[in-house]
C-alpha cells in the first residue's frame, strides 16, 4: 500500500509538555514519524508520496469555523503577550461556569482545550494542517480503488473534536477523512479506532449519526486519559444511537482480552457493511509504552492487521499514538504488513 507522508510535521516541534507536575519534552516527538517512515522504506511497504493540499473546505465539514481561526492565530496571540514559554492554559469552563468565549487569549486556550498537557507553538498550525492534508490524500486513494492506504500523519487526531484541541491532538484527521470519504461517495464509512486511548474527538464528532460508526478499544477512562470519555454506556444519540461502541479494558490488558474486544468491534463492524473503513492506528498499547498499561507484543500487531483484513473492507489507516519511540516504526508497519498478508 501506498503511505502519504509530508516533512511539514517537523514543524510541531514543541519543547513541552505537563506532564507529572514538569514541563518536560513531549512525547509526541517529530522522531515518531521518522522512525515509522524508515520502518516503510526498509520493509518495501510501497510507495512513500506528498500530501496534495486540500484547503480548509474539508476540515470545516468536521471543524468549527471559529475554532479553525483561533487555532491559526493561537501562537502569534499568545507571542504577543510577551509570556516566555509555549502556549498552555491555566482555566476551563469547569461545572457551573460560563460556556461564553472570551476574548483573551488565554481564556480561549482553556475554552477550547480539553486538556492541559498540549502546548502550541510557532509552526503547530501548519503541521497540523499539513496533517489533514495527509489523512485526505491517502483517502483518495481508497476512493481510487485501492484496499489499503497509510496516512503517516503527526500531529496525530482522535482526541480533537469539532471545537476542543488536547491529548497533543488538533485537527481530527481520522473524522476529516471519514466525513470526506462520505462526501465522495461512500454511503456508511466505519472508524476502528486502536489508539490505547478513547477517541473522544471521533466519538463526539460522529455521536448523532447513523452514517458513521465508531468502534473503539482502550483503556477504561476511570483510570486513562481523557477519562471524561470512552465508557461502554456511551452508544450513541437520536439517530445515532447504537452507532457508537466503546470496549473499554483494564490495566494490564494482554493480546488475549485485546483481540477478543477487537472480535466483538468486528462484529459489529461486519453487521454495519461499511463501504470504507478508517482505522485510527495507535500503537500505544504496546507492552514498552510509557504512557499506558496495555501488554501488546510486537508479533500481535501483525495479528490483528491480518484481522482487520478479514473484513473485506477497503482501510485507510491513520496514525495517532505511540510512545516506545524506538519500536514505533516496527509496531505501526506490523499491522500494515499484516494487513496485506504477512
Ligand atoms: C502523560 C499523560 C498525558 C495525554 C495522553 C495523550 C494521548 C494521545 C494519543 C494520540 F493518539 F492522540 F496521540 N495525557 N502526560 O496517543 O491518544
Ligand atoms: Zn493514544
Amino acid at each position: 500500500m501506498i503511505t502519504v507522508y509530508s516533512d511539514d510535521h517537523k514543524l510541531r516541534n514543541v519543547r513541552t509538555e505537563l506532564h507529572g507536575g514538569l514541563l518536560v519534552p513531549p512525547h509526541e516527538c517529530p522522531e515518531r514519524a521518522g522512525y515509522v517512515l524508515d520502518r516503510v522504506r526498509a520493509t518495501h511497504l510501497g510507495d512513500v508520496v506528498p500530501p496534495v493540499q486540500h484547503g480548509l473546505d474539508p476540515v470545516l465539514r468536521v471543524h468549527d469555523p471559529l475554532f479553525v481561526e483561533f487555532l491559526g492565530r493561537a501562537w502569534r496571540d499568545w507571542e504577543a503577550t510577551g509570556s516566555k514559554g509555549e502556549a498552555i492554559p491555566d482555566c476551563w469552563p469547569a461545572r457551573r461556569m460560563t460556556q461564553r468565549r472570551p476574548t483573551s487569549i488565554v481564556g480561549q486556550l482553556g475554552y477550547y482545550a480539553m486538556a492541559g498537557e498540549t502546548s502550541i507553538g510557532s509552526g503547530t498550525w501548519e503541521a497540523a494542517r499539513a496533517a489533514a492534508d495527509v489523512a485526505l490524500t491517502a483517502a483518495t486513494r481508497i476512493v481510487g480503488g485501492d484496499r489499503g492506504a497509510f496516512a503517516l500523519c503527526r500531529p496525530p487526531g482522535h482526541h480533537a473534536a469539532s471545537d476542543l484541541y488536547g491529548g497533543y491532538c488538533f485537527l481530527n484527521n481520522a473524522a476529516i477523512a471519514a466525513q470526506s470519504l462520505r462526501d465522495r461517495g461512500a454511503g456508511r464509512v466505519a472508524i476502528l479506532d486502536v489508539d490505547f486511548h478513547h477517541g473522544n474527538g471521533t466519538q463526539d464528532i460522529f455521536y448523532e449519526r447513523d452514517d458513521v460508526l465508531f468502534v473503539s478499544l482502550h483503556g477504561d477512562p476511570l483510570e486513562a486519559f481523557p477519562y471524561f470519555s470512552g465508557h461502554a454506556d456511551e452508544t450513541g444519540a437520536g439517530a445515532g444511537q447504537g452507532c457508537n461502541l466503546n470496549l473499554p479494558l483494564p490495566r494490564g490488558a494482554t493480546f488475549e482480552a485485546w483481540s477478543a474486544a477487537l472480535a466483538t468491534g468486528n462484529d459489529r463492524i461486519s453487521r454495519f457493511r461499511p463501504d470504507a473503513l478508517v482505522v485510527s492506528l495507535g500503537v500505544d498499547t504496546y507492552e514498552g509504552d510509557p504512557i499506558s498499561f496495555f501488554k501488546l507484543r510486537s508479533d500481535d500487531f501483525r495479528s490483528y492487521g491480518r484481522a482487520i483484513a478479514s473484513l473485506g473492507t477497503p482501510t485507510l489507516f491513520v496514525l495517532e499514538g505511540g510512545y516506545a519511540v524506538a519500536d514505533i516504526g516496527v509496531n505501526v508497519v506490523n499491522v500494515l504488513a499484516g494487513f496485506e498478508g504477512g
